[in-house]
Formats: C-alpha cells, structure tokens, sequence
C-alpha cells in the first residue's frame, strides 16, 4: 500500500460505499444522540467555504459519537420560504416553487461533498406542503390558546412602490427599491403572544449548557426588571399621569416628566400656548425608529405647558413631551431624575431644567456635580425623611412603601414584546384563518390542513398594503367552517420564522400524516443534544423556537420544554482579506473547486485548522495547501510502517496514548484547530522515530476518521479493519503509558478553582496559559490584569 495518496479515487468509493452501507443506522438498542446542524437558506447563489464550517464542525461532532457507540441523529433541511425567492419571481416571472427547487438541488449535491453522515431520509423542505400543514396546525393550536390575535400596528409603507416592506428593505430609512423615504402605515396584523412566556423564556436558561454570551443576550432582549409605577397628578386636573421606573428611591430628584409624543395625555393636557409646538414635534417623531430615538445624543423636545405634582412632597415639576421616551414601554411616560440618569442629564442640560442629586457616594452633600451619578450607590440625601438611607436597600424597599403609601404599585416589565406574525407577501405559509361576518375569525378546521398556497400570476405586493394572494378572488371567497355564511381567506403569510421554529421536531418523524411528531418517537429521539450555527441567530431563531417547544409541551404533544440542550456557535469565515465574502465584492471562495483539487478530507480539515471554531477567520489558500501536504505525509507514513510490521516499544506507546489523549482532550473542549495541529506534530514525531507499530498506526487511523472520514475509512481498513472505522471504538488512552509526558494542570480564575487542562510537561508558559484561556472560553469575564503560571501545577488568570 505505498501508491500515493489520490483523494478524488478514495473519496469516490466511500462516498458510494457508505451511501449503499450507511454506518451510522439506529437498532433500536443504541441510545440516541441528536446533532443539529441550523438548516440553509437554499439560494442560487449556492455554499460558500463559509457555510462549509459550521456543518464540518457538527460532522466532526456526529462522528465521535458514533464511535462511542450512538445513534446519532444528523440530519438536514432545507428554510426556503421568504423574500429573495419572491424577489426572483417579481422580477423574472418564475414560480418561486419553481427556483427554490432548482436552487435546493444545487445546494444538495453541494452539502452532500461534505461528506457527512446526514439521514438524507429525514430530510425537510418547510415549503412542502406535508410538512406546512403543521406549521399551519401549530399556529391554530395557538389561536385556540388565545396565544393568536388580531392587532393594528403600524408598518413600514412606501408611499411610491405603494407597498409594506419587511424591515430588511428599509435602508437608512429609505425604500431599497425606489429610494423613497420610507413612511408607516397602520395595518391589521396577527401576533403571537410570546409575552405569555417570558418568564419561562429566562428562567428556563438556567438549566442550558449553552454560551454564556447567548444567554446574556437572550435575558437582555426579555429584559424583565422590577420597579414600581407611580402616580403623578396634574396641577389644576384631574387626570393623573402615571411612570414606571425601576429607581423609585430616587424619587424626590425628579425635577420634571417627561410623556411619549404618543401619549394619550399629551394632546389633553398641552396648553393653548404650545400646542402648535407639541403638534408639530409629534409629527415629525412619528417617522423616526425606535433605535434612533433611544440613541440619539442631542436630546429634542418640547414643553407641554402643564405641570405634574410629586406624591412624596407635593413638589410641582413641569411635564415635557420627548422621543427618547418610548410609546411601547412601560408606560410611555418617566419621572426625570437628572442627577442620576445619562438620558435625563442630558435633556436637563438642554433645556435648562433644575438637577437635585439624591444619592451621593459618601453621604457627603453633592453641590455642583458636573456629570450625572449613574452607579447611583450610597447614602440618600435631599430626600426628607429618607435622608441617611442606604440606597441600595432603598431601592429595593421603595416599591412596596409607595404601594402602602397610596402612590402607585409594585410592578415589574419587559423589554420583550409579542411577536408581529404576518407578512403581506406571498411565499410563506398562508395563516389559517378565515373570516366570517358572523363569527368572526373562525380557524381551518384541522382536517382541512394544509391549506395550500395557491398559484397566481402576480406576485407584486399589491397598492393598500395586502398580500399578493388577496387578488385571487376563487381562493379567497370561501364558506364559514362554523356557520356555512359565505366568507373570506385571510390573505396574510406567515413570517420565514414560522417554519424554522419546529423544524428540528420534525426531523426525527419526517414522513408521519397524523402528528407532526408522534409521542412515541418525540420521547425516543428528542430533544437536541447539540446545535451547531452561527451566532446571528443568538436571539431570535433560538428564542422562537424555545417558544414553540415550551407551548407545545404544554399542549401535551412534547415532553420536555427546553429544544436545544447545548449549542456551539461557529465564527465566520471571511474573505481572503479579512472581510465578510460577499458576491459584490467578489471574494466568495467556493468549496467545489477546492475539493476538486485537494479534495473533501483537506477541506474538512482546513476548515477546522484554520483558527479556534468559535471565532472569525480569514481564508488563505496556502492553508489547505499546507493540510492537504500533511494528509499526503501522513498516507505514506502509515503506508511505509504498517509494511515493516515492527513491533511495539514504549516510545510508540507513548506517541499512541499520547495521541489519544491529546486528540480527545481537544475534541470534548471543541478545540478542533488545535486537535488538526495535534496530528501534524504527532505524524512529525512518527516520522521522526519512524518504528510506528500497527496498532499505533491503526488508531492513528482511527483518530483521525472523525475529522477526515474517507482517508480515516481507507487507511483503516487497508491496515487490517474489517468493519467500517465508524463502527469500531473510541480509544482510551492509557495514562501510565504517558505519566510522565503530561500533566494535569488546575485553572484558576482569581484563585479559585475553574477548569483543568492536561498538557505536555514541557509545553511552553505562552502555550499554557493559551489552553487554559481556551478551557475557560467565555467564562472569562472582565479584564485580565495577570497570568501566573506556576510549572506543572497551576495557571492563576487575575481579572478586575
Ligand atoms: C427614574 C430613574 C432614575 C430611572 C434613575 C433610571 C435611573 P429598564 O431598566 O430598561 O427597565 N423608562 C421607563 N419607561 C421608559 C420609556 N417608555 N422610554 C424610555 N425610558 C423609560 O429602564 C427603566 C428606566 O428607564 C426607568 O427608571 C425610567 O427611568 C426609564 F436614576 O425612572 B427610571
Ligand atoms: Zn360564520
């Protein structure tokens, strides 16, 4: 076996092989291991090497598992509802049904050179109407719940192209098509009512193994926090205006209010005087986005004319209206405390208004400060009888007091708000809901799922803002399911999310007409044990999807209610430069050309050796080029020394349970750039001693399946295998071989103990305290100020 390495022979025959013999297949005795790969958007413009990380990792991941003896469920979708496929259609007349087929072909022949062990079986397409029946199903299981409602909301109009654009056709607040500013308009919508479950939604983090990172952002976007609402009167009326605000202990600093342009009050409270003034303000706040009105600097606004009087000491301060308060939170109106508050600050500095601190650091008197106390921790001041009080107990306290006080209630809020569900476009899901004069919104009955989407011959968002779907007169006229009356389809769709936030159910009974998972096979298969995609979907897709899981554990079709047990978030990988590949800018790398030249296996491993997984790397040619000569070094080394039959030393045990430590060690840690450069040292240290024994060639073999199937396959059976190498075991390394080769090593953070990693004894200081900074990943948090590392024993990382 000394002929050279030819990747595109090798890889040929196992690709067929496996596809006639598949390795990985389920006896019904295994336990289960369910690895998810966050499923492709099948565009024509097909999978860059980018792409290619994500579901490599996962393969890699898959196939350690199945070494260790599990079934591993592995499979792939395709997310092909939305907007580029309905653009295509616009502008070319095809059916989108039509290019999203011929798009999910290419990228299918495309995903299958990764060579994984996907389950081409389970495979899902979320615009089949076999699998949109239950997308449709779900949403009236919802309405049934009341989870399901009708709403007016305002949405983004051009008033030229005459049309609702999704948020993603806004740039800079201009149409993406004709340029012209974009405007809103006030349109029926359906939403879901995800608010229900947001206190399940954070606390159920808890229990994940996923980044810290991911969780901090989705308990930032819940954004629950306790305070209290207070009740202001008005000087002279009767209305009363009422704030949230979670410093309620900073209560005797409000030195004046401030109302949403949109609020209620502000056209009953706003005097003769500034009417024309408060007019003119809420118009123009009308078209700015929430992002830019809380972000905005140079604070804008207006005074009503009227004043508000404190509760706690009668103090009478001037309501003004501004767009850095928000309609849609809390209440749309704050108390100002300027002293503590940047926003406040700010404003009060604008327009002059009077700043009274009332917590100050050292329980000194606070004259003259210069810039707001925003940690907002100390000793009360200027707050009669709560002079002297720690504010921190305060703060807690203070809500209750109000509320004994006759002030207002304890309340608590969320950033999180229900979810706008329909779309007024045409390739999605139609919303199953028909609406009767009589009854109302009346849902498909369930054995008249799915209702399809029909043909139409324009796909141009039509001019009052509907769907393009309204214009088909025959489908839209139909019968009332509960009274017989004639009524009308809704003509909405159902927004991309719909589809992926239950798909990964679906997978494990892809073919079932009855349920959209049977009970039986739900208990048996779910939920995931890893996920694995990239970090842009940190907040919605998961949050979604942990929504869907949690509602329908409690219709009784789940038995658990958290989806995704871990998650692993690849980087990107970017152009040659260091910028995002992108097609305008022509520096997409594509994966076909480079595994027609070094093949898939050098791919898979450039992919994985090209920078630690979680974080952004630039492609180099000179890389896979570089993996591609290893793999070669490596072929003929294990071709050479399995001919010379030599026996097994206590060097080659060593090299061999050094390997398999090194190897499983960094493959648990997900350290995959470093477990590729781990085989290039070990082959450099087998080349070196060049008296390799079978075995150890043999489970080097072994090792490297995972990350390099075919080659792995090959060599393994070329070396004496019978069975597939996927079938055989994970090796265990024997430590007394290599007691004095490596070393375990404690990882403190501050002293205290946060991790062990096992490393050669004579690996460099740098080196060391880079694997421990490995180990400890995002649970490092603050500002490394020293790294101690005592030789052999510890790594201490101080942080501040
Ligand atoms: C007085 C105060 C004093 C406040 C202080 C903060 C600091 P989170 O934590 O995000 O819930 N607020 C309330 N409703 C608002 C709205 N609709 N638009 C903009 N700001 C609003 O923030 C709650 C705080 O944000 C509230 O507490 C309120 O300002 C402001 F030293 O009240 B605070
Ligand atoms: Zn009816």
């Amino acid at each position: 076996m000394t002929e050279p390495y030819n990747h595109l022979e090798i890889e040929e025959k196992w690709r067929r092989n496996w596809e006639e013999n598949p390795v990985n297949v389920n006896d019904g005795k295994k336990s289960k291991y369910y690895c998810l790969d966050m499923f492709p958007y099948p565009s024509g413009a097909g999978l860059h090497v980018g792409h290619w990380r994500g579901y490599v990792i996962s393969d890699v991941w898959s196939r350690y598992q199945l070494m260790h003896g599990k079934y591993v469920i592995h499979p792939m979708g395709w997310d092909a509802f939305g907007l580029p496929a309905e653009n295509y259609a616009i502008k070319t007349g095809q059916h989108p049904s039509v290019s999203t087929a011929a798009n999910i072909a290419g990228i299918k022949k495309q995903v299958k050179q990764i060579g994984a062990i996907y389950d081409w079986d389970m495979e899902l397409n979320t615009t089949d109407p076999a699998f949109y029946r239950w997308t449709q199903w779900i949403f009236v299981q919802m309405f049934k719940k009341g989870l399901a409602y009708e709403k007016e909301m305002p949405l983004n109009w051009c008033p030229n192209c005459k049309a609702v654009l999704a948020n993603e056709e806004v740039v800079n607040g201009k149409c993406e098509r004709c340029g012209a500013e974009v405007t809103k308009k006030n349109l029926r919508q359906w939403m879901l009512k995800i608010t229900a479950y947001a206190d399940r939604l954070l606390e159920g983090l808890d229990s994940l193994d996923w980044p810290d990172k991911v969780k901090k952002m989705q308990s930032e976007w819940i954004g629950r926090s306790y305070g209290a609402e207070v009740n202001f009167g008005l000087a002279g009326r009767e209305e009363s205006i009422t704030v949230y605000t979670t410093r309620p202990d900073t209560l005797w600093g409000a030195t004046f209010m401030v109302l949403s342009p949109e609020h209620a009050l502000v056209p009953v409270i706003t005097s003769p005087e500034q009417t024309a003034a408060v007019e003119a303000y809420c118009a123009d706040a009308a078209n700015k986005s929430n992002v830019d009105r809380v972000q905005a600097k140079d604070k804008t606004g207006v005074w009503t004319g009227a004043y508000a009087v404190n509760p706690l000491n009668n103090a009478k301060v001037p309501v003004w209206i501004s767009d850095y308060v928000l309609a849609d939170y809390g209440t749309g109106a704050i108390m100002c405390v300027p002293a503590h508050d940047e926003r406040d600050w700010d404003f009060a500095k604008k327009f002059d208004l009077p700043i009274i601190p009332v917590i100050s650091p050292d329980g000194n008197d606070m004259q003259n400060i210069t810039e707001p106390y925003v940690t907002a921790v100390g000793t009360m001041i200027n707050s009669g009888s709560w002079n002297g009080m720690k504010s921190e107990k305060l703060k807690k306290e203070a809500p209750a007091i109000i509320e004994k006080l006759g002030y207002g209630k304890k309340t608590v809020n969320y950033k999180l708000r229900d979810w706008v569900f329909s779309r007024q476009r045409y390739w999605g899901e139609p919303i199953p809901i028909i609406h009767c004069p009589h009854c109302g919104a009346v849902p498909v009955p369930e054995d008249q799922l799915p209702v399809m989407l029909p043909n139409v011959e324009s796909y141009q968002p039509t001019d009052n803002g509907e769907s393009p779907l309204a214009a088909i007169d025959d489908w839209v006229n139909t019968t009332c399911p509960c009274c017989g009356a004639p009524a009308k389809r809704e003509t909405n769709t159902m927004p991309q999310w719909a589809g992926s936030s239950w798909y990964f159910l679906r997978y494990v009974d892809a073919h079932n007409e009855d349920a959209l998972v049977s009970r039986e096979k739900a208990d048996a298969f779910l939920p995931v044990d890893m996920y694995i995609g990239g970090v842009e979907h940190a907040v919605l897709h998961l949050l979604y999807s942990r929504f869907y899981t949690k509602f329908l554990h409690d219709i009784g079709a789940l038995d658990f209610d958290e989806p995704f047990q871990r998650l692993f978030n690849q980087g990107m990988i970017l152009g040659p430069k260091g910028i995002k590949m992108s097609k305008s800018l022509g520096n997409v790398v594509s994966p076909d050309d480079m595994i027609r030249d070094y093949g898939c296996d050098s791919l898979r491993m450039y992919e994985l050796f090209i920078g630690p997984p979680q974080q952004d790397a630039a492609w180099d040619d000179r890389g896979i080029d570089g993996v591609n000569r290893f793999l070669r070094r490596f072929w003929n080394l294990c071709g050479e020394q399995y001919a010379q039959d030599y026996p097994e030393t206590a060097e080659t045990l060593r090299i061999r349970n050094g390997l398999i430590a090194d190897i499983t060690d960094r493959l648990t840690r997900f350290n995959l750039n470093t477990a590729v450069s781990a085989f290039m040292e070990c082959t450099n240290r087998m080349a070196a001693a060049g008296n390799m024994d079978r075995k150890t060639l043999r489970t080097a073999a072994q090792l490297i399946a995972p990350f390099a199937p075919h080659i792995g396959e090959e060599l393994w059976q070329r070396m004496g295998g019978t069975d597939s190498v996927f079938h055989s075991r994970w090796p265990e390394a024997d430590l007394e071989a290599i007691r004095e080769d490596v070393k375990e090593i404690a990882v403190q953070v501050n002293g205290k103990l946060r991790g062990k990693i096992t490393i050669p004894v004579d690996m460099a200081k740098e080196e060391v305290i880079a694997e421990a900074r490995r180990e400890l990943d995002d649970r490092l948090t603050g500002t490394v100020v020293k790294e101690i590392y005592v030789p052999g024993k510890i790594v201490n990382i101080v942080v501040k």
